[in-house]
């Protein structure tokens, strides 16, 4: 049985989930409707990827006995400065994202819930892999700088990401 304490910040992790979604959604309908269909399809993917862990939160949260309830969310942005801007914020997103499960974490051994705990170390291990995801791609962004011939394979290239890690990747929910 999930302690009241607990039950409550699951909850603001599935608002988190739920909002990182959206903004990723955002950035895709941005992206697209400048015409960079990668980074459109890829942005997309995110965002599918992140109600997924909002849902697999639900489903913990209700099955421990808990309460997942759905709140209303903060609306994301919809314009941005440029696709560089665009993915500098996905990154500080996603650090922030990260603080929060390091939280949840550190809130689940306060609680003594090793149950949490464990199901927590699925977030832990996939912010990792996020971030890092999210530095390789600011890396290529900064070689690319201002060359327009860079940014269309950098389009093409990041198609392939999306494809490549929907196939090996979400969870189970
Ligand atoms: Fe939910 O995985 Fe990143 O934010």
């Amino acid at each position: 049985m999930l302690s009241e304490k607990l039950n409550k910040v699951l909850n603001e992790q599935i608002r988190i989930e739920a909002e990182s979604s959206q903004i990723y959604l955002s950035m895709g309908s941005w992206a697209e409707v400048k015409g960079l269909e990668g980074i459109s399809s890829f942005m997309y993917k995110q965002s599918d990827e992140e109600r997924t862990h909002m849902q697999k939160l639900i489903k913990f949260v209700n099955e421990r006995g808990g309460h997942a309830v759905i709140s209303d969310l903060k609306a994301p942005a919809t314009e941005f400065v440029s696709f560089q801007n665009m993915f500098e914020e996905l990154y500080k997103h996603e650090i922030f994202v990260s603080a929060s499960i390091n939280n949840l974490v550190h809130v689940s051994l306060e609680e003594k819930d090793y149950a949490t705990h464990n199901f927590l170390q699925w977030y832990v291990a996939e912010q990792i892999e996020e971030e890092a995801l999210a530095r390789t791609i600011l890396d290529k962004i900064n070689l690319i700088g201002e060359d327009k011939g860079g940014l269309y394979l950098f389009d093409r290239d990041i198609m392939q990401i999306s494809v490549q890690s929907a196939a090996s990747s979400g969870p189970a929910i």
